[in-house]
């Protein structure tokens, strides 16, 4: 058996970066689950794999083992719903792409996102790309949000990958680390990487192909090598977010202000911060120290998994 990482995910192939720095293609033999639920992509990009070479060609092998994964991100798969999809693992941070214009921006995603990173505490940090076409008031809708994230202990960096503005912060950021890079279709993901490794030559979106929908320029997560240190991972945007995969109290317990809040709340952790009496949390929001735009966010989710729940068991 040979060790190595998976670097690049196609769905039935992958490509294996081995110790040698020799990189394999490998497909898989078996089935592989998590937490009993089927995956959609049985192997993430960062997975450790344990492999075999096929007997008569040593360009492609076999996936035998995945080692156990310190963490992952995953989503409920966006094409069958009851299944599972992993983004990435073995990951030390995340970025989240976001813009304030082009396309136009979906707050409610952000906090989306951070419901798949703070279950293992991975650093987030959101990036507000595009900031080369931001007028004035998309200036201001960038530091209301910028104070709201960096209160609760998230970095906030706004960037032009196009001119090239705060790159340099970025790549700070990046050095000696592996990260996750997601987000919105168009939001200039690979066009960031481009910028951060100008070497790589990432396919992007054509500005005449520009819609703000319809096809996702890159199909595949991929993790690429930055000659700084480090290593990055470009995924496929992501349409929508949805989580039927958690429960109410898990988006408690991971909006992490509220959580920290919740000691005060008279059911402590077993608040939801909705109509229970004495809550800590809707107090806070209340005189100004907890958002009120993520305390929207929250109940929307709420409502949201409860609904989608309540259906399933009763169907
Ligand atoms: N004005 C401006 N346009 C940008 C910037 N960054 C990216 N774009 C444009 O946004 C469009 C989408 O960029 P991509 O890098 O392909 O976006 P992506 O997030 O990788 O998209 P998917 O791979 O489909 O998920 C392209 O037309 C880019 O030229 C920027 O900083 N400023
Ligand atoms: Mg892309
Ligand atoms: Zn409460």
């Amino acid at each position: 058996m040979i060790a190595g990482i998976v670097i690049k995910s196609t769905g039935s192939w992958y490509q294996v970066r081995l110790e040698d720095d020799r990189v394999v293609d490998c497909r898989i033999i078996g089935k592989f689950r998590l937490n009993g639920k089927k995956l959609t992509n049985p192997v993430a990009v960062g997975d450790h794999v344990g492999i075999e070479l096929e007997a008569d060609d040593d360009t492609r092998g076999i996936i035998k083992n995945i080692k156990e994964r310190e963490n992952y991100v995953v989503r409920q798969s966006p094409r069958k719903k009851h299944d599972l999809h992993l983004l990435a693992s073995n990951i030390d941070q995340a970025i989240v792409i976001m813009t304030i214009a082009q396309p136009k921006l979906k707050q409610g995603f952000i906090d989306r996102f951070l419901l798949m990173t703070e279950p293992y505490n991975i650093p987030t940090a959101i990036v507000f790309n595009k900031s080369d076409v931001y007028d004035e008031h998309d200036f201001e809708v960038l530091e209301f949000l910028r104070d709201i994230y960096v209160d609760i202990g998230y970095q906030v960096f706004d960037v032009s990958s196009i001119k090239g503005t705060n790159i340099e912060q970025l790549q700070a950021f990046l050095k000696d680390k592996t990260t996750l890079i997601s987000g919105q279709s168009g939001v200039g993901k690979s066009t960031l990487v481009n910028a951060l490794q100008p070497h790589l030559e990432l396919r992007t979106q054509e500005i005449s192909d520009y819609s703000g929908k319809g096809q996702h320029t890159t199909t595949f997560a991929e993790m690429h090598p930055l000659s700084f240190g480090g290593y990055i991972i470009d995924t496929p945007g992501i349409k929508t977010l949805s989580f039927n995969n958690l429960e109410p109290m898990d988006v408690a317990h991971n909006f992490r202000e509220f959580f920290e809040a919740s000691a005060e709340c008279r059911f402590g952790g077993n608040c939801l911060h909705r109509n229970e009496p004495k809550c800590a949390v809707k107090e806070k929001v209340e005189n100004g120290e907890i958002s009120e735009l993520r305390y929207i966010n929250y109940l929307t989710l709420l409502d949201e998994i409860e609904e989608q729940n309540h259906w399933e068991r009763h169907k």
